[in-house]
C-alpha cells in the first residue's frame, strides 16, 4: 500500500498539475465534467487528508461528517460561498481560496461584459448573422449607451471592484461605490471612487456593476424594488454570484424596458438559466467565465495546490480563510 497521503481532486484540472500531484500524493480524482453527488463527495472526503474542489462542491457538516483524517479543502475559486466555514472550522479542516491571481482577469471581463452590454455587441452580431443588415442607418442601427464620461456604480468594492473602478477611470467615468465598509482614503483616491448609499448608487449610476460576495444577507441584493430605483437607460452587470440578483424580477424588468440592458456571467441555479432571461433581447449572457483565461486558470490551480501542500506539510497555507483552525 502507498505511504503517500491520499487526496481528492474533485474537478478536472490541467494534466500537468495532476501529474505533479501524483508525484507526492495518492490521488483520487474525478476528471470528468460531472460533479460528484453529495453522497460521492461525503464518501470521497472520508478517505482523504486533503481535497481540491471548485465552486460547485458544497462543503458543509454533512459532507464532512465522516471525514476523520481531512485537514484541508482548497477551493479553486476566490468566492467560497460553497463553504460552510464554521462547519469546516468545527471539523478542524482548513479552508483556502484563490484571491489575487484572478483579480485583473476578472475585472477585464467585467469591463468587456459592460461594453458588450451597453453597446449591444451580441445583439448586433445576431443582427448581422440573421441577415438583417441591409443598410448603414443613422437611426435603425442597434443604438447603445456610452461608457465614456458616464457614471459607473460598483456594489462590492473588494479587489475586483477596485479593478473595475480603475478601468472606469481610464474611460473618463465617474466612479461611485457601495460596500459594507469604506475604502481607506488612499484606496478611494487610487480608484477615484466616492462612497454612496446603495439607494443613491442605484438612482444615479448609468451602469451598475455587481462584484460582491454571495452571503445569506446578500441574497437578492438586486430585486424588483432595487431595479425600480435604476434609470430606464441604465445597464446592470453581474459578475459576482447567482442569487445576488433576482433573475425572475430582472427578466421582467428587461422585458418591460424598466432598464436598458443587462450583462450576466452568473445565474441563480446555474448552469440552468431562468427561461424568461433567455427570451430577452437586451441581454448578454456568459457561462461563468470571468476568470477564464488559460494563464489565470493555471494560476488558480497552482495556488490551490500550494495551499493544499502547505496545509498537509503542517504549514500555514498562503490563502487560509479560517485562520483560527490552523493553531488547533
Ligand atoms: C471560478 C469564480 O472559476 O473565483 C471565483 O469566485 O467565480 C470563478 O473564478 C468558479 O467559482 C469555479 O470555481
Amino acid at each position: 500500500p502507498s505511504t503517500k497521503p491520499k487526496i481528492l481532486v474533485a474537478r478536472a484540472i490541467f494534466p500537468e498539475a495532476l501529474a505533479k500531484l501524483e508525484e507526492s500524493f495518492e490521488v483520487c480524482s474525478n476528471q470528468s465534467d460531472k460533479i460528484l453527488t453529495p453522497e460521492e463527495l461525503q464518501k470521497a472526503l472520508s478517505e482523504v487528508e486533503g481535497a481540491l474542489v471548485a465552486g460547485s462542491e458544497r462543503i458543509d457538516a454533512s459532507a464532512l461528517s465522516q471525514a476523520t483524517n481531512l485537514k484541508v479543502i482548497a477551493n479553486i475559486s476566490v468566492g467560497y460561498n460553497n463553504f460552510d466555514v464554521p462547519a469546516m472550522t468545527a471539523a478542524g479542516v482548513m479552508a483556502t481560496n484563490t484571491p489575487d491571481v484572478l483579480t485583473d482577469t476578472t475585472a477585464d471581463f467585467g469591463f468587456a461584459l459592460l461594453m458588450a452590454t451597453a453597446r449591444r455587441i451580441t445583439e448586433s452580431e445576431h443582427w448581422v448573422r440573421g441577415g438583417k443588415w441591409d443598410q448603414w442607418s443613422i437611426v435603425n442601427n442597434p443604438l447603445g449607451m456610452d461608457l465614456h464620461h458616464s457614471t459607473v456604480g460598483i456594489i462590492g468594492m473588494g479587489r475586483i471592484g477596485q479593478g473595475i473602478a480603475k478601468r472606469g477611470l481610464g474611460f473618463g467615468m465617474k466612479v461611485i461605490y457601495h460596500n459594507r465598509s469604506h475604502l481607506s482614503d488612499a484606496d478611494e483616491q487610487a480608484c477615484g471612487a466616492t462612497y454612496v448609499s446603495k439607494e443613491e448608487l442605484l438612482r444615479t449610476a448609468d451602469h451598475v456593476v455587481l462584484v460582491l460576495p454571495y452571503t445569506t444577507q446578500n441574497h437578492h441584493t438586486i430585486g424588483a424594488p432595487e431595479i425600480a430605483l435604476m434609470k430606464p437607460t441604465a445597464t446592470l452587470i453581474n459578475i459576482a454570484r447567482g442569487g445576488i440578483v433576482d433573475d425572475g424580477a430582472l427578466a421582467q424588468a428587461l422585458q418591460e424596458g424598466k432598464i436598458f440592458a443587462a450583462g450576466l456571467d452568473v445565474f441563480e441555479g446555474e448552469p440552468q438559466v431562468h427561461p424568461e432571461l433567455l427570451k430577452c433581447r437586451n441581454i448578454v449572457l456568459a457561462p461563468h467565465i470571468a476568470s477564464a483565461t488559460e494563464k489565470t486558470r493555471r494560476a488558480m490551480v497552482d495556488l490551490a495546490i500550494e495551499n493544499l501542500c502547505a496545509a498537509l506539510a503542517g504549514k500555514r497555507p498562503p490563502s487560509l480563510i479560517n485562520a483560527e483552525v490552523f493553531s488547533t
